[in-house]
C-alpha cells in the first residue's frame, strides 16, 4: 500500500489529523491497534475548547456537538465550603463545550468512513522504518500476515504507550513530574449537581463535579495511587464526595448506580523534540497532562492543527517551512498547557508533603483569584484556550 502520509493511532489526534488532511486533498492511512469499539469505551476528555470545536466544523464533523454539547461559560470554584464562579465568558469572549471524547471520537470516525478513507483496525506489530532517510514506511501484522505501507511522512498518534515516541527514544530528551496522587472517576445517569463544573479544593483531597449531559455527570475524587477500584464501591464514592462538597451542593447531589469506574494516575510528561525527520509526534505520544485543566484532548487539536498546517504548506509549495517549524510551533503552546495544568493540579489538590503552609497558601491563591479580576482573567485565558 502506498500513501501521502501514515497516521499511527486513531485516537482524537490521530482522527482529526486524517481528516484536516482529507479536507486538503492529502491522503492518508490509519494504523490503529485496537478495535474501533474499544477506542470508543475509553472514557476520557468532557471539555472542549471553542479553538478545538472550530477544528471539527472545518473537516464536518460538528453537527452533533452543536446539538448535543453543552455550551459552558465559566466555571465554578469550591474552597472553605463556598463555591465561586468564574464568568470565563465575560474575561475572554469564548466559551467551552462540554462534550465526551467518546462522542468527539464517533463523530471522527463516521466522517472517516464517509469520506470512504483507510483504516486499519487490530493493527498488530505497527512499526516505523527510515523515517531518517527519503523512503518512510510502516509495517505491521494483520490476520497473521505482515504488511507495508509507503510514505511521504509519518504521523505518531499513538499516544503515551506507544511504539512512535519509542522508536526514537535515544533522540529525545523528556520532562516528568509524577504527582502523588490519582483520580477516581465515576460515570452515572444522573443529573449534575450544578449547571457548572465545581472544582473543589478540601482538606480531605480535590473533587471535581462534571457531566456529560443534563441526564449524565462524571464526578472525580483525588485517591491514593495505591487504591484499587474494588475499594470503592459506589456508596463509598457518594459517601466520600458528599464530605468534600459545599452544604448546597450536597442537598442537589443525586446519586445512583456507577456506570463506569476507573483510577487515573496525573502526571506532566513532555518529549522534545515533536519531528524525527519525516516522522512526528502529535497529542499524546508527545506529551501528557494531568486532567485538571481539562487540556490534554485539546492539546492533541492544536497539535494536529500545526501539523495538518505543515504537510498542506509542503504539498502545496513544495516548502519545508512549516515542517521545520512544526516541533517548535507545537511545544509552545504544549508547554504553557502543561504550565496551567501543573499550576492548577497544585492549587486544587491535598499534596503529602507540603504540610500546612502549603495548604494556605492555596487558600490564598483560591481567594485571590476569586477577588482579582485580572487573576480571574488569567485562568479563564488559559482554561478558555490560548489562541493557536
Ligand atoms: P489516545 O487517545 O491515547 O489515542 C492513541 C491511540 O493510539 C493507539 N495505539 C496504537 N496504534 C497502533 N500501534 C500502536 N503501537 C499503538 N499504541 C497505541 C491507541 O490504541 C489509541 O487508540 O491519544 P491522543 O489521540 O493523543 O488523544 C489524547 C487524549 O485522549 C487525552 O489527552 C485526553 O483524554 C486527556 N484528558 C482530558 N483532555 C481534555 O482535553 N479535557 C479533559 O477534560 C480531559 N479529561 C483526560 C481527562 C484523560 C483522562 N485519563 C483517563 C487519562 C480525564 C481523564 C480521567
Ligand atoms: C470531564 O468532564 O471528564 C472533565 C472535565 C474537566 C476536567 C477533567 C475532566 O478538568
Amino acid at each position: 500500500m502506498r500513501t501521502k502520509v501514515a497516521i499511527i493511532g486513531a485516537g482524537p489526534a490521530g482522527l482529526l489529523l486524517g481528516q484536516l488532511l482529507h479536507a486538503y486533498g492529502i491522503d492518508n492511512v490509519i494504523l490503529e491497534r485496537q478495535t474501533a469499539d474499544y477506542v470508543l469505551g475509553r472514557i476520557r476528555a468532557g471539555v472542549l475548547e471553542q479553538g478545538t470545536v472550530d477544528l471539527l466544523e472545518e473537516v464536518g464533523a460538528a453537527a452533533r456537538a452543536h446539538r448535543e454539547g453543552l455550551v459552558h461559560h465559566g466555571v465554578e470554584l469550591a474552597f472553605g465550603g463556598v463555591r465561586h464562579r468564574i464568568d470565563m465568558h465575560a474575561a475572554t469572549g469564548k466559551t467551552m463545550m462540554i462534550y465526551g471524547q467518546t462522542e468527539v471520537t464517533r463523530d471522527l470516525m463516521d466522517a472517516r468512513r464517509a469520506a470512504g478513507l483507510t483504516t486499519v483496525y487490530e493493527a498488530a506489530d505497527v512499526t516505523p522504518h527510515e523515517f531518517d532517510g527519503n523512503h518512510p514506511r510502516v509495517s505491521y501484522v494483520k490476520d497473521g500476515a505482515t504488511h507495508e505501507i509507503t510514505c511521504d511522512f509519518i504521523a505518531g498518534c499513538d499516544g503515551f504507550h506507544g511504539v512512535s515516541r519509542k522508536s526514537v527514544s535515544a533522540a529525545i530528551r523528556t520532562f516528568e513530574r509524577v504527582y502523588p496522587f490519582g483520580w477516581l472517576g465515576i460515570l452515572s445517569e444522573t443529573p449534575p449537581v450544578s449547571h457548572e463544573l465545581i472544582y473543589t479544593n478540601h482538606e480531605r483531597g480535590f473533587s471535581l463535579c462534571t457531566m456529560r449531559s443534563m441526564h449524565r455527570s462524571r464526578y472525580y475524587l483525588q485517591c491514593s495511587m495505591e487504591d484499587h477500584i474494588d475499594q470503592w464501591p459506589d456508596d463509598r464514592f457518594w459517601d466520600e464526595l458528599k464530605r468534600r462538597l459545599d452544604r448546597e451542593a450536597v442537598d442537589h447531589l443525586v446519586t445512583g448506580p456507577s456506570i463506569e469506574k476507573s483510577i487515573a494516575p496525573l502526571r506532566s510528561f513532555v518529549a522534545e523534540p515533536m519531528r524525527f525527520g519525516k516522522m512526528f509526534l502529535a497529542g499524546d505520544a508527545a506529551h501528557i497532562v494531568p486532567p485538571t485543566g481539562a487540556k490534554g484532548l485539546n492539546l492533541a487539536a492544536s497539535d494536529v492543527h500545526y501539523l495538518s498546517q505543515a504537510l498542506r504548506e509542503f504539498y502545496d509549495e513544495k516548502s519545508y517551512a512549516g515542517i521545520d517549524a512544526y516541533s517548535t510551533t507545537a511545544l509552545a503552546r504544549v508547554w504553557k498547557a502543561v504550565r496551567f495544568s501543573w499550576w492548577m493540579t497544585s492549587m486544587l489538590h491535598k499534596f503529602p508533603d507540603t504540610g500546612e503552609f502549603g495548604a494556605r497558601i492555596q487558600l490564598a491563591e483560591l481567594d485571590y483569584l476569586v477577588s482579582s479580576q485580572a487573576a480571574a482573567t488569567s485562568l479563564s485565558e488559559n482554561y478558555v484556550g490560548l489562541p493557536f
